[in-house]
């Protein structure tokens, strides 16, 4: 997911590019807004931390882009790419880096395994048939 924050500012496109640069293939993708309800779902995992509310608030503050990515080694090759949940512990040249301001506000969401991608995947693209 491209968060509301990148997408406000303007980074749909660099993202994107950066993603297929590094050899993700985009199997599906959509631009959309988040409500409350499906915010809290997506990150109902993290519904018992502090950060929660502040969470949802700014993932349904705007619009996202939902996406599904294709790659051999594709959950640790993105979150390479993309960096630590903190901006300013990531890597230089990693999505986060570049287009991120903080670690509540951090660009972009990658899955963290492929159990969770196939989750995350049917949760945004209901009704494909692709895992
Ligand atoms: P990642 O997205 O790198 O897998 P998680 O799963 O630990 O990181 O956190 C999910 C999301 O929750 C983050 N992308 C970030 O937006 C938010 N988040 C995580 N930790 C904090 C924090 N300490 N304060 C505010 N928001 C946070």
């Amino acid at each position: 997911m491209i968060k509301p924050d990148a997408v406000e500012n303007g980074y749909i496109g660099a993202i994107l590019e950066k993603i297929t640069a590094a050899g993700f293939k985009i199997v599906a993708m959509k631009y959309t807004q988040l409500s409350r309800r499906d915010a809290g779902e997506f990150y109902a995992i993290h519904k018992e931390r502090p950060f929660f509310g502040e969470l949802v608030d700014f993932m349904t503050r705007g619009p996202i882009v939902a996406a599904i990515l294709e790659k051999d080694n594709a959950v640790d090759d993105f979150r390479a790419l993309i960096g630590a949940t903190n901006p300013a512990d990531a890597a230089e040249g990693t999505i986060r880096k570049l287009y991120a301001a903080s670690i509540g506000e951090n660009a972009i969401h990658g899955s963290d395994s492929d159990e969770n991608a196939a989750i995350e995947g049917a949760f945004h693209f209901s009704g494909r048939e692709i895992f």
